[in-house]
């Protein structure tokens, strides 16, 4: 490993690698020569991407051939390696649960005892069976799981579930929720100094992007008289900026506000006396 360059594990092809080159590029961070390669440098950091099977990535990482990594918790957690989970990326939502079939019918964790459940996430599944005392059979298969019911192969499956649209053509139920999952960023819990600085200005790229996900950057015009009022909605990254339009006794102001909760700022806006209210997206965050 180069000491100067971080290197970073992401999926060659599959659901996790639009969402972290497109995170990457957010961060000002482009690759050179295409995924088609084992490797590629980046322009804009000094960072080396290697291209692997999302499977492949907590091993490369526990040994150290790349510093750090990007793939779902779920893979993470089932892996059970020496790397450690720095932080959610924010995509690749989904659920690992159990489903059972439509028909049969479900009475808690108990009905579990004495059925055969076909996953590909054998460790976890293990675990949650440990934990609740449930004696099943584990059968350890890989892709398609949720058929097995169907051709009398399993009782019940454990697997990722996204929209459930594939457990409900294959006549199942979700009746477990066990974890959620989330692309997150892993790396070598003793990565040498240099290497663990340029995992930092690496992750303070991530977090200005994601800051700036989150928020919305918001203009609007109000009379002098409201202005007050206006601002107490409008916590602001310090305080809004004000400034005084062409018409006597009107002002401009601008200030941030979180995504989650801008609907509902606006309409207190509003009611408060705002006009001409525009709500823009922030491309980074740096606070
Ligand atoms: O080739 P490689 O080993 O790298 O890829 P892979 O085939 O193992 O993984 P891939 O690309 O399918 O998924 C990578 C990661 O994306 C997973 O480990 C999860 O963290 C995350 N993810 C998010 C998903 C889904 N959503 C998802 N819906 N992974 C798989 N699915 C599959 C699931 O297996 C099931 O068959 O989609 C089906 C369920 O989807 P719904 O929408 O019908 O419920
Ligand atoms: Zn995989």
């Amino acid at each position: 490993m180069k000491e100067n360059t971080l290197t970073l594990a992401i999926q060659k092809s599959g659901r996790l690698s639009e969402g972290s080159l497109s995170l990457l590029k957010k961060c000002g961070i482009r690759i050179q020569n295409g995924t088609n390669h084992l490797k590629a440098k980046a322009r804009g950091f000094p960072l080396e991407l290697i291209f692997l099977r999302d499977d492949d990535i907590p091993q490369y990482v526990e040994d150290g051939v790349a510093a750090a990594g990007i793939l779902g918790l779920n893979e993470v957690l089932e892996k059970n390696k020496n790397v450690e989970v720095i932080r959610p990326l924010g995509f690749s939502r989904c659920r690992l649960s159990i489903a059972i079939a439509e028909k049969l019918s479900y009475q808690g964790r108990e009905s579990l005892n004495g059925k055969r459940i076909a996953t590909s996430y054998p460790f976890l599944l293990e675990e949650f069976l440990r934990k609740n005392q449930i004696d099943a059979e584990i059968h350890s298969i890989s892709g398609s799981v949720e058929v097995t019911p169907g051709l009398g192969l399993a009782d019940a499956i454990f697997e990722i579930v996204s929209s459930g649209s594939t457990l409900l053509s294959n006549g199942l139920k979700e009746v477990e929720r066990v974890m959620e999952s989330e692309a997150v960023i892993i790396a070598r819990p003793d990565l040498e100094p240099q290497q663990k600085k340029l995992l930092d200005q690496l992750l303070f790229r991530i977090t200005s992007v994601q800051r700036a996900e989150n928020n919305k950057y918001i203009l609007l015009n109000a009379p002098g008289d409201k202005i007050d009022a206006i601002t107490r909605l409008l916590p602001g990254v310090k305080s809004p900026t004000i400034m005084p339009l062409a018409i006597e006794g009107w002002f401009s102001l601008h200030s941030v506000v979180k995504e989650d909760d801008f609907w509902e700022v606006i309409d207190n806006l509003k009611d408060a006396g705002a006009e001409g209210i525009l709500v823009v997206p922030i491309e980074k965050m740096i606070t």
